[in-house]
This record gives structure tokens, sequence and C-alpha cells, in this order.
């Protein structure tokens, strides 16, 4: 049996405290009015691992206005890179630690004593895990063993979400992909999660935690980090559409990928946290584009044909692809509740919009 918080959700105390970890422990520097631990208010509270990535700064946004307490693990840096949750600094609370340092992590669970964890935090570029495929295993499968331990040793009547993935599936051999679909990878990345959703599973089946992987399709926003290709693409065409750039070089344009929104599938991850026995979702679309199409819908967006600008270029090719990926989300939907909100073509308009204003400003 596993132990649930039974607060009531949707209450919030005013807060503006951000605690942070520092080279002698976990301290509280910037505590203005509240200097009482918030967990003691009776809010759920959840600790985001990734909380400065793209997923934790939607996931941060969702629990928040559900009324939770929201703590976040940052790594250590000579730079502070929060820039996607600036907005919510006032509202949460970040704490350091590192995936590759399991006291920081048992440390940053015994602290924050989060009802839920939700481990987002990895090395997530598939095209950086053949250049440094030892640092991938490190973070995207070591580091899923470090928070599991922490959680064990700190905190073991939370609930875990994984941040698993559909690279998992890689060559595929069914299509479309449901839970029940064998995985293939094709990456070290793709490898490294799959050691990531089986040691949650064992982690679940040896010490009856409550833990579980959601095993999520592309999803992407006008977040999304610069290197992964829809958003290298909206930003080239905003650069494009602005006079700042006269071409865009991008890789194979065959590739087909199961898009979604950000802001939906951080969701899901939550949606999986509320149910009464801990089990594993895909989450995805249903619906499957190449990179082509992605790149029609964005240039078409400004009124540009994207043949005009789009360069292959070899350099962005990949040792092994994943050619096709396409969710199978029927167990999210009738066990969840869940279902995506955004379309593909108003995902690509937002993006390219996002990006259009960005650059607009910057040009003053
Ligand atoms: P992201 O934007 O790349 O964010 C990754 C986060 O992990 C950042 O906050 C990063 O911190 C943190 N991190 C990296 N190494 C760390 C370390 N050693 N210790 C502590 N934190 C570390 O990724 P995302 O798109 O939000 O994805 C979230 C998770 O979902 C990842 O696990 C990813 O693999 C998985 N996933 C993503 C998708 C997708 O389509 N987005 C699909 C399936 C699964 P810094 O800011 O310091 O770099
Ligand atoms: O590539 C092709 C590339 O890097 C998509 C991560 O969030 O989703 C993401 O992994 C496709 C690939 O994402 C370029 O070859 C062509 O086929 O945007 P991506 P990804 O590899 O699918 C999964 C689910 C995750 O879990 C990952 O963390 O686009 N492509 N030309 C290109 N890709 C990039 N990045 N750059 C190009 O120029």
């Amino acid at each position: 049996m596993h132990a649930r918080y039974s607060g009531e959700l949707g209450l919030r105390a005013p807060r503006c405290c951000v605690s942070i970890g520092s080279s002698y422990g976990l301290l509280w520097y910037d505590v203005d009015f509240l200097s009482f631990p918030l967990a003691v208010t009776g809010m759920p509270t959840a600790l985001i691992t990734g909380i400065t990535g793209q997923d934790g700064s939607y996931l941060a946004e969702h629990l928040l206005a559900k009324g939770y307490r929201v703590c976040g693990i940052v790594r250590r840096s000579s730079t502070t890179p929060y820039e996607r949750i600036a907005h919510l600094i006032d509202d949460i609370e970040l704490f350091s630690a590192d995936l590759l340092d399991q006291t920081s992590l048992v440390d940053a669970v015994d602290a924050v004593k989060p009802d839920e964890i939700y481990n987002l935090a990895a090395q997530s570029f598939v095209q950086t895990s053949w250049t440094q495929p030892v640092l991938t295993g490190e973070f995207t499968a070591l580091g899923v063993t470090r928070a599991l331990e922490a959680m064990r040793k700190a905190a073991p009547k939370a609930r875990f979400y994984q941040a698993s993935s559909s690279e998992q599936f890689g060559k595929v051999v069914e299509t479309p992909q449901s839970e029940n679909t064998p995985f293939y990878p094709r990456s070290p990345y793709g490898v490294a999660k799959v050691y990531g959703h089986w040691i949650t599973v064992n982690y679940r089946e040896s010490f009856d935690l409550y833990a579980v992987s959601g095993i999520l399709f592309n999803h992407e926003s006008p977040r999304r980090g610069l290197e992964f290709v829809t958003r290298k693409i909206s930003d080239g065409v905003a650069r494009i559409k602005h006079g700042l750039a006269t071409e865009l070089r991008l890789g194979n344009l065959d590739a087909r990928r199961d898009w979604g929104f950000a802001g939906d599938y951080v969701d899901a991850m939550w949606r999986m946290l509320q149910s009464d026995t801990p089990d594993d979702y895909v989450i995805g679309t249903g619906s499957t584009f190449s990179v082509q199409e992605f790149c029609a819908a964005a240039f078409g967006a400004v009124d540009l044909e994207w043949r005009d600008y789009v360069k292959q270029d070899e350099r962005f090719f990949r040792p092994a692809e994943v050619d096709l990926l396409v969710a199978d989300p029927t167990k999210a939907k009738t066990q969840l509740g869940w279902t995506p909100t955004v379309t593909f073509e108003e995902l690509v308009r937002r993006m390219v919009e996002a990006d259009m204003d960005r650059w607009a400003q910057r040009r003053g």
C-alpha cells in the first residue's frame, strides 16, 4: 500500500523565499517573511529535478497553479541558467544537487520531504549522446538510480515519476507504439533511457515504491532548447524573416515524429502520480509529421517557401536514425483522462510567433 497526501489541493500560502544549497549544505538565504518550511501549511510538496529545463518550467507552473509547494534541484554553475523559471523564482524553492552526486540528492530529498518527485533531469540531446556517451550514461541512466536511491533513503512514501522517452522504441518493431511495444534504442541516449525505465520498474517491484515511467513522445514549445529541430526551425524562420539569415542548414528531413505541446505533457505526468496504482504510460498525440512537413508549416506561417531556404548538411545527420515515431496513447486517454489540446499546426504557429517576437525585441 502507498501512503498518500490527503491535504486539500488548491490552497497556497503566500511565499517569497528561495532556499538554495551551498557548499556548506542547504541554507535559507533569502527569506523575507516566510521563514518556516512550507510543508507545514498542508500543501502537497513536489520536488522536480531538471526544473530549469523546458518540461521542468511548465511542470512548476502547473503544480503551482494546483496549490503545490514546488521545489527544484539545480546543479552548480558559474552562471545561473534560470531563464525558463525566472518568472517563478519567488514562488519556488531551489536546492543545489547534481545527478552525479548521490549525497547531494539524498540531502535535497531529506530537506524537502516531497510527496511527489519528478525526475526530469537528463542529458536530453540525442546527437550529443554519440559524442558524450559516458556522460550521457552517467546522467540519463545511473542518475535515475541515484534519484530512486535518494527517495528510498529519505522519502520512501513519496511518488516518483521517471521521464522515459519514445527514443526507447528507436528502430520500431510495430506502429503505432504502445506500452507493450518492445524497445530497440538507436542512440546512447535511447539506451540510457531504457536503463532508466527498467530501473524504475525494478525499484517499484523490489521495494514497493510508488515509481512510474511516462514514455513521452517529442513535445515542444517556445521554451524548447535551440538545438532541437523544431526550435532550430522556428528560430531559423524568424531570423530569415527578420533579414538576419539567408538559409537554414538541417540534416535528415524525412524523419517522422509525433510532436505535441510540452504544456499538455506535464499535465500527463501529474495525472500519472494521482493514480491509485503505479503504472507506466505512453504519452503522444497519435499523429506523425516529417521534419520536412514541420519546415513547410513553419516557413508557411510567415508566408515563405521552405525550399528556398533549407539546405541539407551532413553535419546534422546521425550515425543511426529513428525514422518513424507515432504513439498509441489509448491507455493514457482511458485510464488517466488525458488528451492533448494543441494541434501540430497550432504548435508550429506558436513557436514561430514566439521567435518572431523575440527577434523583433532583440532588434529593438
Ligand atoms: P531539457 O530542456 O534538456 O532539460 C534538462 C534538465 O536537466 C535541465 O534542467 C538541466 O539543467 C538538468 N540537468 C542535466 N544534467 C543534470 C545534472 N547532472 N544534475 C542536475 N540536473 C541536470 O529537457 P526537457 O525537454 O525538459 O526534458 C525533460 C526530461 O524528459 C528529460 O529527462 C528528457 O530526456 C525527457 N524527455 C523529453 C522529451 C521531449 O520531447 N522534450 C521526450 C521524452 C523524454 P541545466 O539547466 O543546468 O542544464
Ligand atoms: O530531432 C532530425 C533528427 O533533436 C528530431 C529529445 O527531446 O525527443 C527529442 O529527441 C529529428 C531527428 O529530437 C536536424 O535527425 C534533421 O530525426 O529535435 P530532435 P529527437 O532526437 O527526436 C525525444 C523523444 C527525447 O526523448 C529527446 O530527449 O529531426 N533532424 N535535421 C535534426 N535534428 C536536429 N536536432 N537538428 C537538425 O539540424
